[in-house]
């Protein structure tokens, strides 16, 4: 026994760059050692590997909130490093009315809105992908899809659309310690912040776009109009950067698993189960935290009001109590459980466009190219939240 409930407490730093670059050994390490655990480098966090506790936390936003943040830092005892989000950092009853306005304009069914637009890109992408035969997977293709597709749907302009990498990466650095990750990323922030922010405003956004939407939600009383651009900062912030590195990993898996690329390209119909898979395998947002709201327990341990709760998502989809051979990348599978895109009232409200995207790319991937061969070592961009590679080298075999 010990201070701590008998909560076993180990020496890992979830943001120490050797973890970062493979956090596989911690992730097991903190699974098996008990439902939660605390690390000794942040003594107010209890954390989670295990699917059970990860899906009971996020599933209970009475007890575990997110208006205190969903990073490291506790916001009722730091001030956020940005207006906080009407969305990912707001608990009902504001959630629930920004919520119902983000979830309507990024429904299903008007996702399928812009299928067409959507697979005409990935067709064109894919075609000079293969005229090239090498290319990196991460500048040639990951990325430049959802930064075509994605600000073009909101309705953004063209122009410096690359600042929605520099704020992206400073938005997820931005949930974990203040570390060298977070200052180099904040250093590169300057006119990155007032770019995004103009881009925000009604003027900016093409009429009839999702970011014109949320304003015509404001003329309908939904939302009030100060209101508005900060919604329209969260497609900015949360629908780039995590849908490159959710293609870039889904890339990266299907490269070292040839056996299911061949499979994928046999039957180009799994590409959306494919892009699911490794969601669950490599997950792109590797953490999310909550707040305790007050004393509470979670797997019967109590656990202090304020305490930040640290959900390791990318853990709890290769818990072996959840999965089976879960460390295995199986196009096949159907993962579904998978907690990548969060679970409960806080779910990915975007996972409709994340999807079409995974899958559209993968679909014209399939379809085009025969086999993915590795052409060079992969290399990592660290970041405190996303699971990113910074290369790809792969050389793609024509169909
Ligand atoms: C899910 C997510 C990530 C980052 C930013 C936001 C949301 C936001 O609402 O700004």
């Amino acid at each position: 026994m010990n201070d701590n409930a008998g909560i076993p407490e180990l020496d890992f730093d979830p943001y120490a760059p050797d973890v970062l670059t493979d956090p596989y050994p911690m992730h097991h390490a903190v699974r098996e050692a008990g439902p939660i655990v605390k690390l000794k480098p942040y003594p107010t966090v209890v954390a989670s590997a295990r699917h059970e506790q990860v899906h009971a936390v996020l599933n209970d936003h009475v007890n575990f909130i997110s208006g205190a943040g969903v990073g490291l830092s506790n916001f009722n005892k730091e001030t956020p490093f940005r207006p906080k989000s009407l969305i990912l950092e707001a608990d009902p009853p504001l959630h629930t009315q920004t919520r119902a306005v983000l979830s309507r304009i990024l429904s299903p069914k008007a996702v399928m809105q812009v299928r067409t637009a959507f697979a005409a890109e990935a067709d064109a992408l894919i075609d000079r992908c293969v005229a090239k035969g090498r290319i990196d997977g991460i500048h040639d293709l990951a990325q430049l899809y959802p930064l075509k597709v994605f600000p073009d749907a909101v309705g953004v302009g063209d122009e410096g659309r690359e600042n929605l990498l520099i704020y992206g990466d400073l938005v997820f650095n931005s949930m974990g310690p203040r570390n060298e990750l977070l200052a180099k990323a904040a250093a590169r922030m300057g006119p990155v912040t007032e770019w995004i922010m103009a881009n925000c405003a009604r003027d900016r956004l093409r009429p009839g776009g999702f970011g014109d939407q949320i304003y015509q939600a404001a003329d309908a009383g939904e939302i009030t109009h100060e209101q508005a651009p900060l919604l329209v900062r969260s497609f900015l912030s949360a629908g780039v950067d995590t849908t490159i590195n959710g293609i870039g990993n889904a890339l990266f898996a299907l490269a070292n698993h040839p056996g299911e690329y061949a499979r994928l390209h046999a039957d180009p119909s799994l590409a959306r189960p494919a892009f699911e898979e490794a969601l669950r395998w490599e997950s792109t947002a590797q953490t999310f935290f909550r707040t305790a709201a007050r004393d509470t327990t979670i797997a019967g341990v109590p656990v202090e009001e304020n305490s930040k709760v640290l959900c390791f998502l990318a853990a709890a989809n290769r818990d072996p109590r959840k999965w089976p051979d879960p460390d295995r990348y199986d196009i096949t599978r159907r993962p579904s459980g998978h907690v990548a895109l969060g679970s409960g009232i806080h779910g990915c409200v975007g996972q409709a466009v994340a999807r079409l995207e995974g899958e559209l790319v993968l679909g014209a991937l399939a379809r085009r190219v025969k086999a993915i061969e590795v052409a060079g070592p992969p290399t990592r961009r660290l970041n405190n939240t996303l699971r990113a590679l910074d290369t790809l080298p792969l050389e793609l075999i024509a169909a």
